[in-house]
């Protein structure tokens, strides 16, 4: 399934260039066209879903199967000695393509990259109400 009026569909049907890197049956990865380091990555389903909730696992595991593979390279092809994964769903997750992707960022120390993390705790009793909310929505 596809959508004719989708970037990543295109991509991964061959119709939009790439500079692709890996192949395969169900995923394709290529470099981003605006990179935050040397050798960032993205890779895609090429079936189209455009969040990572409206995937299968088995849609999931077919192309997160390769994340460590691509990692590796990564790294290796760049020299970097690190890298994030990131993965946006939704605009206020500054998700711009709606079709899921998986970033592979490539890091080294001291590199301007970052991530605003503003972490916070939990008031008495807040945790244990997510908690349950969280278990009963699985349940559902
Ligand atoms: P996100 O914000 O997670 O939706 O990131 C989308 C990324 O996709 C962004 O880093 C730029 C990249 N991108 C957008 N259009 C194209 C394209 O046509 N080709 C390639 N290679 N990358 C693209």
């Amino acid at each position: 399934m596809s959508d004719a009026s989708c970037i990543f569909c295109r991509i991964g049907k061959g119709e939009i260039p790439s500079m692709k890197v890996f192949e395969d049956d169900a995923t394709l990865a290529f470099l981003d066209i605006n990179p935050l380091a040397e050798g960032h990555l993205l890779i895609i389903p090429k079936v189209h879903r455009e969040r990572l909730e409206e995937m299968s696992p088995d849609e999931v595991a077919a192309v997160t199967r390769h994340l460590p593979r691509l990692g590796r390279a990564v790294m290796a092809a760049t020299g970097a000695q690190a890298y994030n994964v990131l993965q946006n769903n939704g605009a206020a997750a500054q998700q711009s393509v709606g079709h899921v992707h998986f970033h592979i960022i490539p890091r080294r120390e001291g590199d301007s990259l970052g991530y605003r993390w503003p972490a916070g705790s939990y008031p008495a009793g807040r945790g244990e109400e997510l908690r349950k909310a969280v278990i009963a929505a699985l349940g559902a």
